[in-house]
């Protein structure tokens, strides 16, 4: 048991008013602290807010299994918690105090830094800043410079931090970059683990940092791209449950129609992701499932090279294959069906359907 006169019950009723009372670093409550300290191993975390929409941090506040009060207050495994010792969403602490929680962290030792959001750089990144320092702003590109050498690995949440995302689309008028871009200009060599998805799944996130917390960096299995493989392993079409639909060319010609997404714009064919076995809302459901075909949001070049979301890709080759214009790196799909044959199909099955 804890010794300690607030106990975990008081405290969790004590921030369940409020999900701005829920960081412990940033609240300063010494005994709540000891008791973490005494009872369970900790990891220290900043999380950054670059250029994004934050729905990284609404995502991963949805978690399930372990519910964001266990990720917050008790513990994500048995004997184990994170710390978030600062975030701009849901911590308490304003201002000065806010700030200070950062230099704290960084004082006593490893901790790992989370990014959500693009880097901007241009106007000397002023689109992007978060706290100040002598009446000035502090872009997030100082705050990666400072921290990102710092840290024991840095995980980029959403496809902004770790491709650029929406946030770096065509025109690009903030000259935002993905924060492997920054590290590489500045020759840091912190670990970098990639969380694509706009936003990402929040099981991608919190089961990163349980990793890292109980195994350490080693034991996440990354692919070229830094995403963990127990994620983004497979294709999101090797795994669609409408996979049998597209092999018989059985295709959707509007949205509401329960057959492959494929000719109104899927994306499925060319996205690393596990939705469709992971399932959103609480294992509710998935876009495709929901009728809607995925948009790549995870496709290291979301959303300008998976665009136009909502129309079939432009067909290339109509021999043998189906060939998907990807900005830069055309994919091409074996689709053992002729092109013409395929749109062909698609005619007869509406026709048969209607
Ligand atoms: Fe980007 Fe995060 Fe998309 Fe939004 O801030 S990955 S725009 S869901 O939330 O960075
Ligand atoms: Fe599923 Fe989309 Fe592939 Fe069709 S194209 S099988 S809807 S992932």
């Amino acid at each position: 048991m804890f010794n300690t006169k607030l106990t975990r019950r008081d405290f969790v009723q004590l921030a369940a008013g409020s999900t701005a009372a829920l960081s412990l670093g940033a609240l300063k409550l010494p005994e709540f602290e000891k008791m973490f300290a005494e009872a369970l191993k900790e990891i220290p975390v900043i999380w950054l807010q670059g250029a994004g929409c934050n729905g990284c941090t609404i995502s991963t506040i949805n978690v399930v299994s372990p519910t964001i009060q266990d990720l917050l207050l008790t513990s994500v495994v048995p004997g184990t918690h994170v710390s978030m010792q600062y975030h701009p969403t849901i911590m308490a602490a304003q201002g000065d105090l806010a700030m200070s929680t950062i230099t704290d962290t960084v004082a006593k030792g490893p901790f790992v830094l989370v990014l959500e959001g693009s880097v901007p750089l241009k106007d000397n990144g002023i689109y992007a800043e978060v706290g100040e320092e002598n009446g000035e702003g502090i872009t997030i590109l100082e705050h990666v410079l400072n921290l990102a050498p710092k840290a024991l690995a840095i995980v980029a949440a959403g496809t902004c931090a770790a491709f650029g995302g929406i946030t770096a689309a065509a025109p690009n008028p903030t000259g935002a970059q993905p924060l492997e871009d920054i590290l590489k200009d500045h020759n840091i060599t912190t670990p970098v683990v990639n969380l694509p998805g706009c936003p990402p799944h929040p099981d991608w996130v919190v089961g990163t940092l349980a990793t890292i917390l109980m195994s350490g960096l080693d034991a996440l299995d990354l692919d070229k791209m830094g995403r963990p493989k127990a994620y983004y392993g497979k294709l999101l079409h090797d795994q669609c449950p409408r996979r049998g639909h597209y092999e018989k060319g059985l295709f959707a010609t509007k949205l509401s129609e329960p057959y492959c997404l494929f000719l109104v714009g899927c994306k499925g064919p060319v996205t690393y992701a596990d939705c469709s076995d992971r399932l959103w809302n609480n294992k509710t459901r998935w876009c495709v499932e929901a009728d809607s075909p995925c948009i790549g949001c995870a496709h290291p070049g979301f959303p300008d090279a998976v665009s136009p979301m909502f129309e079939a890709p432009p067909v290339i080759n109509s021999t043998d294959k189906l060939a998907i214009g990807i900005a830069g790196t055309a994919v091409v799909l074996t689709a053992g069906v002729a092109a013409v044959e395929l749109a062909k199909k698609a005619k007869r099955n509406a026709a048969k359907k209607g």
